[in-house]
């Protein structure tokens, strides 16, 4: 069945500056995702766009591993490779699988000028450059965002990683159904997406679609790991079953009523269906960490960048495992705190 579609609601009269309305936070309790549009302006966006532009034009394909990036379940070449391995400090460079063809003998070519060739910047670009610190965790925004984790029911929000999303036109690579806590484990798992739109996201190119409700109905299952720790050379990645017997390590604080729903049968469904979440550049999107959620294709000559990042609970336990890891460990995830 093809996905319906799902329109944003209009503009909540309350400002942002006082975080999310009660309905708000109680469409995000059920649903699994908020859609929050005019989060920024538009000026703000067409200033992040051309920081984007900059960045994808400044840095050198000389001494690139040309990595790929790819968050399907099966091990794709990149993700064992250093350079993806000891990005959560930096700000690194990943390629859209389609972007090469097999060259004759010298291994593949770029199809692509580099700058409309990248599906992903990441991981750390809220320290590293202030315009995407403004939208993560510094100044008005950085507080507004700490205002809507506290909402949220975070302690102590830590926000562990920063991407943008190219999506390119005519190349831009789907992004299977997936959990974020999944990727961003913690016991017991706490993940938040912020997404926000930098340009109109739609069905055309690539727009996210969402399983409303699976938060409460699917257990994160696996976590994506590092096959060897730090200590032992930290190169390697899969997924690691979270084993049915530890339940508890499957769900977030509090979801009690659903994992009892769950083991009587009441709570799941065979198969899940996919609702389009169209959004106006500007919008910001909500993404609880159990939700399946996914991304399509883009095939069409327009863009869509967006930017990203997610937050963990700092109280709960995050391990050497994980694939992400920066120096300082978990404790020097920066915070989200409404006094920055
Ligand atoms: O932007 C996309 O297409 C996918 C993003 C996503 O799934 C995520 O950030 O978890």
């Amino acid at each position: 069945m093809p996905p319906s579609r799902i329109s944003p609601p209009p503009t909540d009269p309350q400002p942002l500056t006082d975080g999310l309305t009660p309905k708000q936070l109680q469409q995000f309790h059920t649903d699994g995702y908020l859609l929050i549009p005019d989060y920024l302006d538009q000026s703000t966006c067409t200033g992040l766009l051309s920081t984007i532009t900059s960045l994808l034009q400044e840095f050198p394909l000389k001494d690139h591993p040309m990595t790929k990036f790819s968050t399907g379940s099966s091990s794709s070449a990149h993700v064992g490779d250093t350079y993806f391995l000891t990005s959560g400090d930096k700000v690194r460079f990943f390629f859209e699988e389609d972007a090469f063809s097999p060259g004759p003998n010298s291994g593949p070519v770029l199809t692509k000028p580099k700058e409309k060739a990248i599906n992903k910047i990441g991981h750390a670009l809220h320290t590293h450059i202030p315009a995407f610190s403004a939208i993560s965790h510094t100044g008005l925004l950085g507080r507004v965002n700490a205002k809507i984790a506290s909402q949220l029911g975070f302690k102590d929000p830590r926000l562990l990683q920063s991407m943008v999303i190219c999506k390119q036109p005519e190349i831009g690579g789907a992004v299977p159904p997936h959990q974020d806590s999944t990727f961003l484990y913690t016991r017991r798992p706490s993940a938040v997406g912020f997404w926000i739109a930098l340009e109109d996201a739609t069905a055309e190119n690539g727009c996210l679609s969402f399983a409303r409700g699976s938060h409460r109905r699917t257990p994160v299952r696996h976590r994506f790991v590092r096959t060897r720790t730090e200590e032992e050379g930290g190169e390697g990645t899969g997924f690691e079953e979270i084993e049915e017997a530890d339940e508890e390590a499957r769900w977030p604080r509090g979801f009690e009523h659903e994992r009892e729903e769950r083991k009587q049968g009441s709570g799941t469904k065979e198969e899940e269906e996919y609702e389009l979440g169209e959004v106006k550049a500007g919008t910001l999107v909500l993404i609880h960490g159990n939700l399946l959620h996914k991304s399509e294709k883009n095939l069409s000559r327009k863009g869509r960048m967006i930017y990203t990042f997610h937050v963990i609970e700092g109280g709960e336990e995050y391990d050497g495992k994980n694939w992400l890891q920066i120096p300082g460990g978990p404790e020097a995830f920066t915070k989200l705190d409404r006094s920055s």
